[in-house]
C-alpha cells in the first residue's frame, strides 16, 4: 500500500506529542513505539470497518475460531508487513533519525497462550484474512500471560505476565457487545402457552461479559478479521436492587467472581487439574460468543434458525470451548423456543472439533457435582444429550455393555468433554497424517466406527508472513530477488529455489545469510547472557514447551555423552557445535523443571571446562516466547523434533524450522513425517522407534531400560553422571531423573518415553550430522531443499482445507470506498 510520507510523518509527531507530550527527540522507546502503533491503527481502521460493512451488507457466512489460547506475538511490525507499508515506513523512521529495530522491541509479548494450540490459532487467523475469509477469533482477554521465565541458580522462576503494564495500544473496548454470563443458582420448569415445558434458571450470580476487539490485517488486501476477547466485568459496584433486598451476600460474590476469572491465562499445558475457575472462564467466554452470535444472527435473520449453519460455523480449538454443544443447545430450545430434535441438528451443523493431543493427561472430564453446582441448566441439557447417545448406542450394541459404558459422555462421575465435542459435531480432525490415523484406530476408535464420515485430517501449517516474511527479512529478501514475491501468498511458489541448490553463488548467498542470522544471535546472547557462542558452529535448536514426551532429556544426555568423549580425547574430530534450548515447564511439573536445571547445569559443566577447546557450547536461552522465536528460528542450521513416536500430535516449530533452512533431526512423529514426504528422506535425520513400534511396545509392557544401562558403558556413564556429584555437589538433586529412567518416579513406567531405547539410534545420527556438515557445499543443499520444499506447510494451505472441507467457506473480496 502506498502512504504519503510527510503526511504519515507529520500524523506520527503529533501523535508523540499527544500521547506522551513529548517531542520525537525526548520520547522514550515505549512512547515513539505507542505513538507508532496509533499511527498504524488509523489505516488499519479504514480497512476494518470497510471489512465489517462488507461482511453485513453480503450477509456472508462467517466462522468462530473458539479457543483459550491465542498466542499473537507482536502486532505492530505485522501490521506493518501486511499493509505491505514496511518499505516506506521504514525510510520515514530512519529519515527521522529513529532505530526502527528498537521501536518494534519495545512492544511486548501477549503471551495469551501455552505453545503450539494457541501459536497454531495465530497463524490460522493470520490465513484467514489473507485468504480473505470471513472470521473471528474469540477467546479470553487475560491480564496476565504465560509467566515470564527466569532461570535462577540453573532453575526456572516465574514472574506474572503483566502486558497490559503499558496499556493496549491495539485492543478496542465495545461496551456496546456486552452480555450477561449466569452461573450458580437453579432451575425451575414452568408451563409455557403451548402447554410444553420451558426451563428457567434461577438465582444465578451474573458476570458482565465486555468484548475487546484486536485488528487481524490480511496480507495485500482490505480484509482485517477480528480477534474479539472476552472480559469478565462485575454487574455493579453494588447491584443495588439485591442489596436493598437484602442479598448482600449475593452482590460481594458477584463482584468475586468477576474479579478472578479473566486475571490469569492457565500455564499448565496437556495437563488438566480439573480447577473450577478453568471451567469458568470456558463457559464464560464460549456463553459471551454465542450469546452476540444469535443476537446479531436473528437481527439479520430473523428466527430464521435452520439458516444458522448457512450463516456461522464454530470451530472448537481442542475440548477447551466444547461447552459450546450444551450453550448453543441452551440458546435454541430455552431462549428461542427451537424444538430439541431441531435444535440438535442445527448445533451439529455449525460445530466441529479439533484434537491437539493424545496425550491422556490432557483429557477434560469435569466432575459431576463441580459442573452441575456451576452450571445447573447445562448441565441438564449435556444430560439429555448423554441420554439420547446412549439410547442410540444401546439400539446400535445392546449386548456390549462394557462398550456403551466406555462412549457414555457421563460416566464414572465425570463429564467428558472430548466424547461431547465429538457427538455434538459434523466434523472431528486431528492436525497431522498420522495423528489422525492414531486417533481413528486407536483413541477414538469406537467413535470412528459410528461416524466414520466425521473424521478428517488438516495438517497443520504455520503462516509464512511472520515465520519468513517478518522474522527472517535476509532470506526473504534474496528469495524474492530470486523468484519474485509471489511465496508471501502462495508458499508451493518456494518449489522454484529447487533448481538453484544447484548454482554455487544461490548457495554462497542462502549460506551467507544463515551466518549473518547467527552472528546476530551470537550478538544477543552476548548481550543478555554474556556468552561468547562461535557463529562458525553448528546451531542445534530445541525449542518448545518443555515436556518428558518432546524429550529434551534425550538431546542433554548426549551432550553429556558427547562431553564425555571430548574428555577422553580432547582432539576428537568433530564440528564445534552450540546446542540451544529454550522450554518453559509448567510451574507444578516437577520432573520438567528438574530437566531445565539439567541443561543449566550441564551448561554450567561444559561452557567452563577449557579441556574441551570450545567445541560443545550449551546456552540455555530464558523465556522462551514468539518475539524470541523470531530470533532463533532463523539462525538454525539444526531443527531437532525428537519426541518419542506417536505422541506430538503434530508439531508447528518443525514447520517454522524448515521454512528457514534448518535440517530437521528427528522421530517419524506427528508432521515430521510429512516433512519428510516433502523433502526426501536425505535431507532429513531420521532416527529411533516408529509409532506402531512405541504403541506395541507399551502394550507388551516387557521393556526394561536396565539391560540397556547394563550393556552399555557409555549409557552408563552419562546416567552415573546425575548422581555422583558432577554436576551437582548435591547427589540427591538428579536422582529423580536417574529413577525415572530406570526404574519409573511417582507411578510412571521405568523409561516411558524410551530416551534409553532411542539413545544410540540418536548419537549415531547426530554423527552423520556431523559428518555431512564438513561436506559444506551438500549441507547447503539441503538447508535450500528444505525451505523450498516447505509449500505444503503454509497455514494458507490449511486453512483453505478447514474454509472448503469443514466450514463451507466463501472468500469475501473487501474493496475500499473512494474517499
Ligand atoms: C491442555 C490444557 C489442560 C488444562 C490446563 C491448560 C491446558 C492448556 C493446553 C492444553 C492442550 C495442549 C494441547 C496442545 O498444545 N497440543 C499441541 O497442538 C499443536 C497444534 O495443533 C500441535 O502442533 C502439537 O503437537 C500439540 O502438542
Amino acid at each position: 500500500m502506498h502512504i504519503d510520507k510527510e503526511a504519515f510523518k507529520a500524523k506520527l509527531i503529533a501523535n508523540v506529542r499527544i500521547l506522551s507530550r513529548q517531542s520525537v527527540e525526548t520520547a522514550t522507546q515505549e512512547q515513539l513505539y505507542e505513538a507508532l502503533a496509533f499511527t498504524i491503527r488509523d489505516y488499519v481502521t479504514s480497512k476494518w470497518l470497510e471489512t465489517h460493512e462488507t461482511y453485513d451488507r453480503t450477509g456472508c457466512k462467517i466462522v468462530c475460531y473458539l479457543s483459550m489460547e491465542f498466542l499473537m506475538g507482536r502486532f505492530l511490525g505485522n501490521a506493518i508487513m501486511n499493509m505491505t507499508m514496511f518499505d516506506e515506513i521504514k525510510e520515514v523512521i530512519d529519515e527521522m533519525g529513529i532505530d526502527y529495530n528498537l521501536i518494534e522491541d519495545a512492544e511486548r509479548d501477549p503471551g495469551l497462550g501455552n505453545g503450539g494450540l494457541g501459536r497454531l490459532a495465530a497463524c490460522f487467523l493470520d490465513s484467514l484474512s489473507t485468504l480473505e475469509l470471513p472470521a473471528y477469533g474469540c477467546g479470553i482477554r487475560y491480564h496476565y500471560g504465560i509467566f515470564e521465565q527466569k532461570i535462577v541458580d540453573g532453575a526456572q522462576m516465574e514472574l506474572p505476565d503483566d502486558w497490559l503494564h503499558n496499556g493496549d495500544v491495539w485492543g478496542v473496548r465495545r461496551r456496546e457487545y456486552a452480555v450477561e454470563v449466569k452461573f450458580y443458582g437453579n432451575v425451575v420448569r414452568e408451563m409455557k402457552d403451548n402447554g410444553e415445558y420451558r426451563y428457567v434458571h434461577e438465582n444465578y450470580q451474573s458476570i458482565i461479559a465486555v468484548p475487546y476487539d484486536y485488528p487481524v490485517v490480511g496480507y495485500n488486501n482490505n480484509t482485517v478479521n477480528t480477534l474479539r476477547l472476552w472480559d469478565a466485568e462485575a454487574k455493579n459496584m453494588f447491584d443495588l436492587e439485591k442489596f436493598n433486598s437484602g442479598d448482600f451476600q449475593k452482590a460481594v460474590e458477584e463482584q468475586n467472581l468477576a474479579k478472578a476469572l479473566t486475571d490469569v491465562l492457565y500455564p499448565a499445558d496437556e495437563h488438566y487439574a480439573g480447577k473450577e475457575l478453568r471451567l469458568r472462564q470456558q463457559y464464560f467466554f464460549v456463553s459471551a460468543t454465542l450469546q452476540r452470535v444469535i443476537t446479531k444472527f436473528k437481527m439479520k435473520f430473523g428466527n430464521n434458525f435452520a439458516l444458522l449453519p448457512e450463516k456461522y460455523a464454530f470451530q472448537l480449538n481442542d475440548t477447551h470451548p466444547s461447552i459450546a454443544v450444551a450453550e448453543l443447545m441452551r440458546i435454541l430450545v430455552d431462549e428461542n423456543d427451537v424444538a430439541w430434535d431441531e435444535a440438535w441438528e442445527i448445533t451439529k451443523k455449525c460445530c466441529a472439533y479439533t484434537n491437539h493431543t493424545i496425550m491422556s493427561e490432557a483429557l477434560e472430564k469435569w466432575p459431576y457435582d463441580l459442573f452441575s453446582r456451576l452450571l445447573p441448566r447445562i448441565f441438564m441439557i449435556v444430560e439429555e444429550i448423554n441420554k439420547r447417545f446412549c439410547n442410540m448406542l444401546i439400539e446400535k450394541y445392546g449386548h456390549d455393555a462394557e462398550k456403551i459404558r466406555r462412549m457414555a459422555i457421563i460416566a464414572d462421575g465425570q463429564i467428558r468433554m472430548a466424547w461431547l465435542a465429538i457427538v455434538g459435531s459434523h466434523s472431528v480432525n486431528g492436525v497431522a497424517a498420522l495423528h489422525t490415523e492414531i486417533l481413528k484406530n486407536q483413541e477414538l476408535k469406537d467413535f470412528y466406527e459410528i461416524y466414520p464420515e466425521r473424521f478428517n485430517n488438516k495438517t497443520n501449517g504455520i503462516t509464512q508472513r511472520r515465520w519468513l516474511g517478518h522474522a527472517n527479512q535476509k532470506l526473504a529478501k534474496l528469495i524474492t530477488k530470486e523468484i519474485g514475491d509471489g511465496w508471501y501468498t502462495d508458499l508451493d511458489e518456494l518449489h522454484k529455489l529447487e533448481p538453484l541448490a544447484n548454482k554455487k553463488k544461490f548457495r554462497e548467498a542462502f549460506m551467507d545469510i544463515k551466518r549473518e542470522n547467527k552472528v546476530e544471535l551470537a550478538q544477543y546472547f552476548k548481550e543478555t547472557m554474556d556468552i561468547d557462542i562461535d557463529p562458525d558452529s553448528i546451531f542445534d535448536i530445541q525449542v518448545k514447551r518443555l515436556h518428558e514426551y518432546k524429550r529434551q532429556l534425550l538431546n542433554v544426555l548426549h551432550i553429556m555423552h558427547l562431553y564425555n568423549q571430548l574428555k577422553e580425547d580432547p582432539n576428537m574430530d568433530m564440528v564445534p557445535r552450540t546446542f540451544i534450548f529454550g522450554a518453559k515447564s509448567a510451574a507444578g511439573y516437577k520432573m520438567a523443571k528438574l530437566i531445565i536445571k539439567l541443561i543449566n547445569k550441564v551448561a554450567d559443566l561444559v561452557n567452563n571446562d577449557p579441556s574441551i577447546n570450545g567445541k560443545i557450547k550449551v546456552v540455555f536461552a530464558a523465556n522462551y516466547r514468539v518475539s524470541l522465536a523470531e530470533k532463533l528460528i532463523p539462525a538454525a542450521d539444526i531443527s531437532e523434533q525428537i519426541s518419542t513416536a506417536s505422541k506430538e500430535a503434530s508439531g508447528t516449530g518443525n514447520m517454522k524450522f524448515m521454512l528457514n533452512g534448518a535440517v530437521t533431526m528427528g522421530t517419524l512423529d506427528g508432521a515430521n513425517v510429512e516433512i519428510m514426504e516433502e523433502v526426501g528422506e536425505d535431507n532429513i535425520f531420521i532416527f529411533g522407534m516408529k509409532a506402531d513400534e512405541v504403541i506395541d511396545q507399551y502394550a507388551r509392557n516387557d521393556y526394561n531400560p536396565w539391560d540397556i544401562y547394563n550393556m552399555d558403558p557409555d549409557i552408563q556413564a552419562v546416567l552415573n553422571m546425575l548422581i555422583n556429584g558432577t554436576l551437582d555437589s548435591n547427589t540427591e538433586t538428579f536422582k529423580p531423573i536417574f529413577e525415572s529412567l530406570l526404574n519409573g518416579y511417582n507411578g510412571s513406567r521405568a523409561d516411558e518415553y524410551f530416551v534409553l531405547k532411542d539413545f544410540n539410534a540418536y548419537a549415531k545420527a547426530q554423527a552423520k550430522v556431523d559428518a555431512v556438515y564438513k561436506d559444506k557445499d551438500k549441507w547447503a543443499k539441503m538447508a535450500i531443499m528444505n525451505t523450498a520444499c516447505s509449500g505444503k506447510f503454509s497455514s494458507d494451505r490449511t486453512i483453505k482445507e478447514y474454509a472448503e472441507e469443514i466450514w463451507g467457506l466463501k472468500p469475501v473480496h473487501v474493496e475500499m470506498k473512494k474517499k
